[in-house]
């Protein structure tokens, strides 16, 4: 099989500036790690974000899940952001007709585009959810994830779907950096491959979630980043807990490395 590069060597063959950030924040950091802080206050986002920060290479959010959302929140997160190194993540997951999608990445009570370094979208529209996001984002030198597959049970995005996904990502690279998935995808170096439903403990939430562990995650299914909600934000000490799953996973790219 051919050699495995390291994060360095594939940021150096990307194009887009997020991409090449990315690639050049999880070297220097030994962290293949994202924190998806899906807490419903500001005060927690940030807190978790603080305490998360020296731990992670990027900072997943859900917006819409908080009670108080405002440019305060958005101007305290970038500075952490720019304090601590990490890529902001508003796992958005457009999914309608490109006018649409538009306007809810520009305008609306985020204005998304404004401070989230990277979205993502589902492929289910076509292309056209691409061409809306990218009138937007492109200026703003953002970018996109594709959403190709999913952790939950029973979900849809499988065989032929994930593959037109793929194709789509590649007729977008401008704008798309890679894939929410749960397994490698392409052999394209440019292309980063996020997995969540990772957890060092449980197998399943009782809503759908599955998860694998970190080990499996990295190694077995390949992916360059692990997403982890629950395993850290639950934990009673997570700078700690973040700390586990940023060695654990750091460890399993390095033994892909080496193998
Ligand atoms: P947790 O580790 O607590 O199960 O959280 C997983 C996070 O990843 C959630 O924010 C969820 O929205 C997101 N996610 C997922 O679990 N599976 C997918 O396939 C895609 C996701 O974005």
């Amino acid at each position: 099989s051919r050699k495995v590069l390291s994060y360095r060597e594939r940021g150096d063959l990307c194009q887009h500036p997020v991409a090449r950030q990315l690639f050049s924040i999880m070297e220097k950091k030994k962290s293949n790690l994202a924190v998806s802080a899906d807490l419903c206050t500001a005060e927690q986002v940030l807190q978790l974000a603080d305490q998360v920060g020296p731990h992670i290479c990027m900072l997943k959010t859900h917006a819409d899940i908080m009670t108080d959302f405002s440019t305060e929140f958005v101007q305290s997160l970038t500075e952490l952001a720019d304090r601590h190194q990490f890529i902001i993540f508003e796992d958005r997951k457009f999914a309608d007709i490109g006018s649409t999608v538009q306007h809810q990445y520009r305008d609306g009570l985020y204005h998304i585009a404004d401070w989230a370094h990277l979205t993502n979208a589902h492929a289910l529209p076509g292309s056209g959810v691409l061409e809306g996001l990218k009138q937007v984002g492109l200026d703003k030198k953002r970018a996109c994830l594709l959403i190709a597959e999913m952790s939950s049970k029973g979900n849809l995005a499988t065989g032929d779907y994930t593959k037109a996904t793929v194709k789509m990502a590649e007729e977008h690279k401008d704008f798309v950096v890679g894939f929410i998935s749960q397994s490698q995808l392409t052999e394209d170096p440019t292309f980063i491959h996020m997995t969540p439903g990772v957890q060092l403990s449980g197998s399943g939430d009782g809503l759908g979630q599955q998860y694998v562990s970190p080990w499996d995650a990295v190694v077995t299914r390949r992916a360059d980043v692990i997403i982890v909600g629950r395993g850290v934000y639950k934990d009673p000490d997570p700078a700690s807990a973040a700390q586990r799953y940023q060695t654990a996973a750091f460890e399993a790219y390095q033994h892909r490395l080496a193998n």
